[in-house]
């Protein structure tokens, strides 16, 4: 068994947890930091792993691409290849054709899409994506599965769920490599959708459950109701992953419904565009007011950027372009991400994850986080 999940104590529905992979022990509820080539932008394995980073994701539909799953196997797998020896979990590529691919086309044995980089016509199969994530090395592989755009129609998500559990079965069946295995839930923002997904995907018996299909647009409140419908229906001994979901509320309010896992590219995207993550909400370092502001980006913040250089002069490195400047806002990011996810589990420890939910609406009620 490629996988061992261990729950050590339960605060509500809430869970702390151990994940143990091939390449190390991850404690939960974990985020992870996104890795969408090869490498968490603009940070070496050495500073993430100082950040507090467990586990990384990356992308099957991108390193297939370029530079090609063939050099990542003669490389010695992605651990090597990219110099990170934690564990990592790939993504199928299934939201990746969907979101990125400019042309796509569905048919009975896969999705046959078109590359955003050069044009060229590739079909992915639920066989061909296991195995592309076998040749990757990943701790965990996902199942190719169908997200549907929001809003779509009740036929639409109709499709996409039957779809998602016929690709599962075959992804199942296609393995050859001991590699732990996610099941992908659809089902969009219908009930019994969501329901019948849960159900056909939890009788296939998967190590581990996402919830796919949410943050693709639709208001928060919904999304948190969605969870409520389908977190109840996963097997509460196997971990459970939220793709894609990685605002601070969102990890919060997940975290309360008993989700485990998380990944977004929040931290390092918004770091790139000159943005802050902060316990009162969001900043851009770029705006007119920061020029001589003098003071920590966030005080208070035990970050390098925080401890060593001023909002005046983050302000003008990200006005001026330098490469400096979005690392610096990067690893801010990052840090105050896996902060707050360290901080969820020690609430859980002591039983206390109520009192930090509420004081974080309290504080950033309102606010974009
Ligand atoms: N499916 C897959 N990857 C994903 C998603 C999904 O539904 C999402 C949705 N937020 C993010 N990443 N395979
Ligand atoms: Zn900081």
């Amino acid at each position: 068994m490629a996988l061992r999940f261990e729950i050590l104590k339960q605060d509500g529905a809430a869970r702390l947890g151990r994940l143990y992979t091939p390449h190390g022990v991850v404690d939960t509820p974990v985020f992870m930091p996104v890795g969408t080539q090869g490498t968490v932008k603009a940070m070496t394995p050495e500073e993430l792993r100082a950040l507090g980073a467990q586990m990384i994701l990356a992308n099957t539909y991108h390193l297939y691409l370029r530079p090609g799953t063939e050099i990542i196997r003669e490389a010695g797998g992605l651990h090597r290849f990219m110099h990170w020896d934690g564990p990592i979990l790939t993504d199928s590529g299934g939201y990746q054709v969907f979101s990125l691919a400019p042309l796509r086309r569905l048919t009975a044995e896969g999705v046959i899409f078109r590359s955003h980089l050069d044009g060229s016509e590739h079909l992915f199969t639920p066989e061909k994506v296991v195995a592309l994530q076998e040749a990757l090395g990943s701790d965990i592989a996902m199942v190719l599965d169908e997200c549907p755009p929001y809003p779509a129609s009740r036929e639409e998500v109709t499709a996409a769920v039957a779809r998602t559990t016929a690709w599962a079965e075959r992804s199942l069946a296609a393995q050859s490599a001991a590699q732990a295995l996610f099941g992908i839930v659809q089902g969009g923002v219908y009930r019994d959708l969501r329901e019948q997904s849960a159900r056909e995907l939890v009788a296939l018996d998967f190590p581990g459950y996402a919830i796919g299909g949410l943050s693709v647009g639709e208001p928060k409140e919904l999304m948190y109701q969605v969870l409520d419908w389908t977190v109840p229906l996963l097997p509460p001994e196997k971990p459970r992953y939220l793709m894609g979901v990685g605002h601070p509320d969102d990890i919060i309010e997940a975290v309360a419904r008993g989700v485990d896992m998380f990944d977004c590219v929040l931290p390092t995207r918004l770091g790139r565009h000159g943005g802050a993550l902060t316990p009162f909400g969001r900043l851009n370092i770029r705006n007119a007011c920061y020029a001589r502001d003098f003071g920590p980006l966030v005080p208070g913040c035990d970050c390098y950027a925080c401890q060593n250089y001023s909002r005046a002069y983050l302000h003008h490195l990200v006005r001026a372009g330098e490469i400096l400047g979005l690392r610096l806002l990067t690893t801010h990011n990052l840090h105050f991400l896996l902060k707050l996810t360290a901080e969820i589990r020690a609430a859980i420890a002591r039983g206390e994850l109520g009192l930090l939910r509420a004081r974080w609406r309290e504080r950033c009620g309102g606010n974009r986080t």
